[in-house]
């Protein structure tokens, strides 16, 4: 199996055991109906049914399911009662595998990874130029967290009215990772271009303007926003769970039923725990260094003497600048989370 294909039940698996079918006569579910998951509240699984029509349907699991949870994101299939009328519940049978799953531990020692959202193209990362004041190593660690999830690093700089946004801008340019400046007030359809037709993962601090953003994409959404406290300068953690919402009509297309993406607001984290990284998957998704990374001594720090990576950098086949942009992603896995 690729690290691609891989869920939480592969991550906690048991060697012989979890493998089995839990039933050997499955009921089949030919009159189910597929959804995403846009919200999880305990129990209470909110999901658009994706047939164009994207209906809101509340579920619950269904206890064959077992102790796989839905997250946000979750392509699933529902049965029972799909109508979506106030006070019906269907029944979630079937979470369909997942493309990525993006995930956090609360610091780089906790055990227990959450799943932030599954089947995500793209991660939002959302860094205010200032008020909160941005902080660079936790940029660095949502990286490596996209690169080892397979999903895109977006960089948003909220709060361009607040400062330039140049020179942190100048700190990302040897790793192509698109970047795009807003404001709330401000005009929004380069972002919107870079959001069309993707499910769109919005992290960052408390405070950022995650939720502002989101509102100022879709005038509907009514996402409560807080405001940054004057003497700490952190958010005041507003957004307390991650919800999908569909993203009509970005790039000027109101074609009816059509889905332009998704966006997903998350509650703003404090740290961004990486205890589930695995080192040389960061390596391997830089390309033009990862041949050459074989030629490294045993467990290679790649920031020692005799590291291969050097040489393919006195050779040309990479930057010098991208050598540095992976050490400084390598170096993140060992800093602070909080950084
Ligand atoms: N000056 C300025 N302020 C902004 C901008 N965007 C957001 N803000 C302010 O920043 C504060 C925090 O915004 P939120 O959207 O609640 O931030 P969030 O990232 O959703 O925060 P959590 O939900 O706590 O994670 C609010 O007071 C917003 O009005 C902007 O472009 N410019
Ligand atoms: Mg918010
Ligand atoms: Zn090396």
């Amino acid at each position: 199996m690729t690290w691609r294909g891989q869920d939480e039940d592969d991550v906690r698996v048991r060697p012989g055991k979890g493998k089995k079918p839990r039933s050997k006569n499955r009921p089949s579910h030919d009159d189910a109906v597929p959804a995403m998951v846009t919200a999880v509240d305990r129990g209470r699984i909110t999901c658009a049914l994706v047939d164009g029509s994207e209906t809101t349907v509340v579920a619950v699991k269904a206890r064959e399911l077992g102790r796989k949870a839905a997250v946000v994101g979750d392509r699933v299939q529902l049965v029972g009662d799909t109508s979506g009328t106030p006070d019906t519940l269907a029944r979630l049978v079937v979470i369909d595998e997942r493309s990525s799953s993006l995930r956090r531990t609360a610091d780089d020692n906790d055990p227990y990874e959450r799943i932030i959202v599954a089947n995500a193209d793209q991660m939002g990362i959302v860094v205010a130029v200032a008020d909160p004041p941005p902080r660079v190593g936790l940029i660095d660690r949502c990286l490596v967290a996209a690169y080892d999830s397979g999903v895109s690093p977006l960089l948003i700089l909220t709060k361009t009215d607040l400062g330039d946004p140049t020179e942190l801008l100048e700190l990302y340019r040897g790793l192509d990772v698109a970047a795009v400046g807003v404001h709330q007030d401000g005009d929004l359809s380069e972002l919107e271009l870079l959001l069309g037709g993707k499910v769109t993962v919005l992290v960052g601090h408390s405070g950022v303007g995650k939720s502002t953003l989101v509102n100022a994409l879709l005038p509907d959404a009514e996402r409560a926003t807080g405001e940054v406290n004057e003497n700490t300068g952190r958010g005041r953690h507003t957004s307390t769970s991650a919800i999908a919402l569909p993203l009509h009509g970005a790039n000027g297309s109101r074609a009816a039923g059509a889905n332009d993406g998704w966006i997903v607001d998350t509650p703003g984290f404090r740290s961004f725990g990486l205890a589930h990284v695995d080192r040389d998957q960061i390596v391997r998704t830089f390309a033009d260094l990862a041949a050459g990374a074989e030629e490294c001594p045993k467990n290679c720090s790649h920031d020692e003497e005799g590291c291969a990576l050097d040489a393919v950098v006195a050779r040309g086949d990479a930057s010098a600048e991208r050598l540095e942009s992976l050490r400084r992603i390598l170096a993140a896995l060992s800093n602070d989370p909080g950084a």
